[in-house]
């Protein structure tokens, strides 16, 4: 275990944990209905990325919608407007949005239909605003008997929520032997895990848009309760994931599994996943520097080993054969080498041709990307709004951008069988009086911020370069 190079990150606690408890169980009786056709315009893996219907690379670049999703009544302030900000101002093209099993199914078996109505106007919120959606089982500490959120309070014993004593800093709860005994509860219980399954299966039927939902990142930076780290992923979480994807595609037959390594994963233990669970699966870690994140600096040292930690991820996800996506980084802006650290995640992730997903679109004073009173955070959008490659007609795809020059490289393996032209975005922000583009002998359209490369030439490698004007 890295306990040097963590420093001084409250998560090294959690990796105290390797003893047992017990836990509880529950009840399912959601009705499965008849399977819908295969979708004609489903999004889905192939060779290292998710394609879209067309056969592009998609790079799912975007935020975390919200943190304010977490408690009651699950949605923050956002409206339609915001939105669309995400894709017409920040240049990205995807969402993680956050959905809580507790405001599904806050009774036993009872889903909450006004609950889903309202998640799916922010699907279609979403789809006019040209975003993917990828939705977010979210949980911290369990669930809402914890003052954590996730599970709702009738999947454990009262008697655990009432004894349980909250740590200060909140990521020090999962140390409570309460926790620890409701996770175990589901991790040991079929019947809880079939809940589970019904309540994201009563999500995808509906929000299922096979333009728009591309997926379900099954569970938030799953904690392994009692359950021997070593052995956790392969014999309990990825039986897990498969029982829930099994489940949600009875409903949604083209959902992409996102699927997260256990939370040992941002402590610095490799995964112990050989293999993906399941088909059609994204390798989804999180990238956060814990230092950086609570503001205490991100030296040089610190960087080389941020982008060390990304480029194993990458060589992971090769290893599973899947492609690779962050779905959180971020950090307290204002603090000391905040900027530093996300400008070093945008580069950790174009190395690897990942996408990434910010923590997170809300309005507050801490990770939000814009403050409470819905001013601008001016240093952290500079740094997180950038150029990318949000649909490429080729394989292996990288990218990059020079913070000081305002220089953006991409550079891919065309493949001519895919005849969608391969599309840029340079945010006005970046750019403010205009780009030059140069990709060589290739010819391309610009529509606003948005290049299309139209015709590339014969080359194994391609490389479209986007400089300041
Ligand atoms: C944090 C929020 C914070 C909240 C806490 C517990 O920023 O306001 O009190 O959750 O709900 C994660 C989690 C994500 C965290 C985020 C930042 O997935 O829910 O949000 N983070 O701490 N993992 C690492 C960092």
């Amino acid at each position: 275990m890295r306990m040097k190079l963590l420093g001084s990150s409250a998560l090294v606690a959690l990796s105290l944990i390797t003893l047992g408890f017990v836990g509880c169980g529950g009840d399912s009786d959601g009705a499965a209905p008849p399977t819908p056709p295969p979708a004609a315009r489903a999004y889905q893996v192939a060779r290292g990325f998710v394609r879209d219907p067309e056969g592009r690379a998609v790079v799912l670049r975007g935020v975390n919608l919200a943190n304010a999703h977490k408690h009651a009544p699950y949605f923050g302030p956002h409206t339609e407007a915001d939105f669309a900000r995400i894709s017409q101002e920040f240049g990205m093209n995807s969402i993680r949005l956050l959905v809580e099993w507790a405001a599904v199914e806050p009774q036993r078996g009872k889903f909450d239909g006004a609950y889903l109505d309202a998640l799916a106007e922010r699907v279609t919120w979403a789809k006019r605003a040209g975003l993917l959606v990828i939705v977010d089982m979210h949980q911290d500490i369990y669930g809402e008997g914890f003052d954590g959120n996730g599970a709702p309070r009738w999947t454990c014993d009262k008697a655990r929520y009432d004894a349980f004593v909250p740590a200060k800093s909140w990521f020090f709860s999962y140390l409570d032997p309460n926790v620890i005994a409701c996770f175990d509860g589901l991790w040991t219980s079929p019947e809880l895990q079939d809940s589970y399954a019904e309540a994201v299966a009563a999500v995808a039927r509906r929000v299922r848009d096979d333009e728009v939902v591309i997926g379900y990142d099954v569970m938030n930076e799953p904690f392994w309760g009692s359950q021997p780290t070593v052995t956790f992923e392969p014999s309990v979480l990825g039986p897990f994931y498969a029982r829930v994807m099994d489940r949600v595609r009875k409903d949604s037959p083209s959902a992409i599994a996102f699927l997260e390594p256990a939370a040992t994963r941002n402590l610095g233990l490799a995964t112990q996943f050989e293999r993906m669970p399941v088909e059609q699966a994204v390798y989804a870690p999180h990238a956060y520097d814990t230092t950086a994140e609570q503001g205490k600096g991100f030296s040089a040292a610190a960087k080389s080993a941020y982008l060390s930690r990304i480029a194993k991820y990458k060589v992971e996800a090769d290893e599973f054969g899947t492609p690779l996506w962050i779905g959180e980084y971020g950090g307290t802006s204002g603090s000391t080498g905040i900027i530093e650290y996300l400008d070093a995640a945008y580069e950790g992730a174009g190395m690897a041709g990942a996408g990434s997903m910010l923590w997170s679109y809300d309005f507050d004073g801490g990770y939000g990307l814009v403050n409470a009173d819905r001013t601008d955070k001016p240093a952290i959008l500079d740094v997180v709004v950038r150029p990318v490659p949000r649909r490429v007609a080729g394989d292996a795809v990288d990218y990059a951008f020079d913070s000081k020059t305002r220089v953006f490289t991409t550079s891919f393996a065309p493949v001519a069988s895919i005849t969608a032209p391969t599309e840029l975005v340079a945010p006005a922000r970046v750019y403010p009086s205009g780009f030059d583009v140069d990709c060589g002998d290739c010819a391309f359209e610009r529509d606003g911020d948005v290049v299309r490369v139209t015709r590339v030439p014969a080359a194994p490698r391609v490389t479209v370069k986007l400089t300041p004007r």
